[in-house]
């Protein structure tokens, strides 16, 4: 399996790849403040590659339950710089977080390589279009609503199968509008109109996505559905995200998008040692 981001190009099997978070917001749930000053992102998006992250995610706008929405122009101001210069300094390639055509566009020509976008149920195609233009790659999320409203009363018959059907439904739509199927990494997007028991279904229920061949990527980090099952702070989630993390790599996710790549890396790194050792080894006593 392939996935394609202009010039970059990942190839699976490979060890799990680590999306590092660059949150350019005032108001993001767990860092907004952190980073709005472009030196500053630029600065934790160099230390998270120096950390192991193989891409990174800039965002500009924060999507978290009620978050203020953000006009295009002002998004552009935040993420155009740091796109720009990450795309110069770093060896990985730069995601621009985003659900609007304009700053999408614009961050592809500012040298970003991939478009994650969390509202990947769309009605109209003009970010497909770009993304098939450009060639870049896309993260297709899924969100029931919209942050405004996407927490008031999600609801599902079968939360892991509607997931699925979005993403068969959506692998088309893209194909129509010529994003090939190996631009696309796939995301059940844990907290986009979800509550505990739907989470924790996506969760149990991840190889259930293996059939679609795509690459799947995973946003767990310092989310609220921790809050909720380990009545944990958000600076004290880290156990928890890690315990995911390895849960869904032996799943068969190859994504991990966080805030903590160093601690990150090293549960990936020794899940990965662990099934490299299991598969070769006879292991003695048993
Ligand atoms: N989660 C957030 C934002 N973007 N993109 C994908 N593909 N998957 C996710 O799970 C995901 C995402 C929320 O996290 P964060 O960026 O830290 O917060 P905020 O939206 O408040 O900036």
């Amino acid at each position: 399996m392939r996935w394609s981001c202009r010039r970059f190009e990942f190839l699976f099997p490979r060890p799990a790849l680590v999306m590092g978070i660059v949150n350019v917001t005032p108001d993001s749930f767990s860092d907004g403040g952190r980073y709005f000053d472009p030196e500053a992102a630029i600065a934790h998006a160099r230390e998270l590659v120096a950390e192991g992250a193989d891409l990174l995610d800039v965002g500009g706008e924060s999507t978290r339950p009620n978050a203020t929405p953000v006009p295009e122009a002002e998004e552009l101001r935040r993420v155009l710089p740091v796109i720009e210069e990450l795309a110069r300094q770093v060896p990985v390639p730069v995601s621009v977080d985003t659900r609007k055509t304009g700053v999408a566009r614009a961050a592809l020509a500012a040298g970003a390589s991939l478009v994650n976008d969390v509202e990947a149920r769309r009605t109209d195609d003009a970010l497909w279009r770009v993304v098939a233009d450009a060639q870049a790659g896309y993260v297709c999320m899924h969100m029931q609503g919209t942050p405004a409203t996407m927490q008031q009363n999600p609801s599902y018959n079968d939360v892991v199968r509607e997931v699925g059907e979005f993403f068969t439904d959506r692998l088309a739509r893209l194909a129509q509008c010529g994003v090939g199927p190996d631009q696309v990494a796939l995301d059940v997007g844990i907290g986009f109109g979800k509550d505990l028991a739907h989470n924790l279904d996506l969760l149990a229920g991840l190889e259930s996505y293996k059939g679609l061949h795509r690459p799947l990527l995973l946003g767990v980090s310092r989310k609220s559905f921790l809050g909720r099952l380990l009545g944990a702070d958000l600076d004290a989630r880290l156990p928890g995200a890690l315990a995911c993390t390895a849960w869904a790599a032996n799943a068969g996710v190859q994504v991990f998008r966080t805030h903590d790549v160093a601690a990150t890396c090293q549960a990936l790194r020794v899940i990965e040692a662990l099934r490299a050792r299991a598969a070769t080894a006879a292991c003695p006593g048993l």
